[in-house]
């Protein structure tokens, strides 16, 4: 019979037993928001930030239509080097599994499994949200509908301005999903240091990130996500009126091709690598290493609250 349940990695089986710090990772930044060749290398200085901040790192993905918490080295360069890695929603985990399909996990399917498999915290780049024009095409990414429901904390540096950020924060509060400010009172968008909206709550470090998680499960009260928004400082963002440019241009080409759904977001960032010369590449790949250790550090403190 086909097992269709999710297989751990070896180091993530162990560390979870143990009571030891995990990161959960998602793979659609590896096989779709990032190009090739740098995608797998991104991929492994990510795993590798964790181990340096002290926690076992879990890449999520689909192969051969089995789940893995924890891709093995061999896993991960078949998601980021194979063509037809398929994206895959929550609701396109069953199906995968069932056709036996290679996918990669995006920030919904991420936190989905990664609670099912008991992890508490995940690091990404950027969420998915609103889309400009959603009010006509209904696109909003099922990143915010997920975490309505799934208990995860999230370290990521808010979502992409290619997005409606307002109608997005609008969305979340809706949903009940908490956002906190790392060290910041302002939401972050992704290659820009300040999104241009307030935020309710800060947090200054991981211990006190740990002490909201703790704090939840003693409330026993029903609670999603947490987003812990942690922005770039404004040295090391994307130059501004390259982005503006940039993402003007990339909505544009969005309208002439017809690109809708869930190409929308690989398209627009694809978009971006190549008209920034490899700029936001780089602002890419500092965002997503900055996530990967302060979600570490925060596991790390969420580890240490839980044993004492
Ligand atoms: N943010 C990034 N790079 C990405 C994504 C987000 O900086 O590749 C991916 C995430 O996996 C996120 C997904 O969950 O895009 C959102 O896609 P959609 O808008 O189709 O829901
Ligand atoms: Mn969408």
């Amino acid at each position: 019979m086909t097992n269709f349940h999710f297989r751990l990695g070896t180091e993530v089986d162990e560390a979870l037993r143990a009571g030891r710090p995990v990161v959960a990772l998602e793979s659609t930044i590896v096989s779709h928001g990032l190009p090739r060749p740098d995608n797998l290398h991104v991929a492994r200085r990510i795993e590798a930030t964790v181990r340096e901040a002290g926690a076992v790192p879990a890449t999520i993905g689909m192969v051969g239509g089995r789940l893995v918490v924890g891709l093995d080295d061999a896993e991960l360069t078949r998601l980021a080097t194979v063509d037809g890695v398929a994206k895959l929603s929550v609701r396109d985990l069953a199906v995968a599994a069932a056709t036996g399909a290679d996918g990669a996990t995006t920030v919904a399917a991420t936190s989905a499994v990664a609670t099912a498999a008991g992890i508490g915290v995940f690091a990404t780049g950027g969420l998915g949200g609103v889309h400009r024009e959603a009010a006509q095409t209904f696109d909003e990414s099922a990143d915010l509908v997920t975490l309505a429901r799934t208990p995860i904390a999230v370290v990521c540096a808010g979502v992409k301005s290619i997005l409606d950020v307002g109608a997005t924060l609008e969305r979340l509060e809706t949903l009940g999903v908490g956002v906190v400010g790392y060290r910041t009172r302002r939401f972050p968008g992704f290659y820009l240091t300040d999104a241009g909206f307030d935020l309710d709550w800060s947090v200054d470090s991981p211990e006190q990130v740990a002490a909201v998680l703790a704090a939840r499960r003693q409330h026993g009260v029903q609670s999603g996500g947490l987003i812990v928004a942690n922005p770039l400082p404004v040295d090391e963002q994307l130059d501004p009126a390259l982005h503006d440019r940039t993402l003007a241009e990339g909505l544009a080409l969005l309208e002439r091709d017809g690109v809708t759904g869930k190409a929308v977001t690989p398209y627009l960032l694809a978009h971006f690598h190549s008209a920034t010369e490899g700029a936001s590449l780089a602002v890419n790949v500092r965002i997503i290493l900055r996530n990967a250790d302060l979600a570490a550090r925060i596991a790390v403190a969420a580890a240490r609250t839980a044993s004492t």
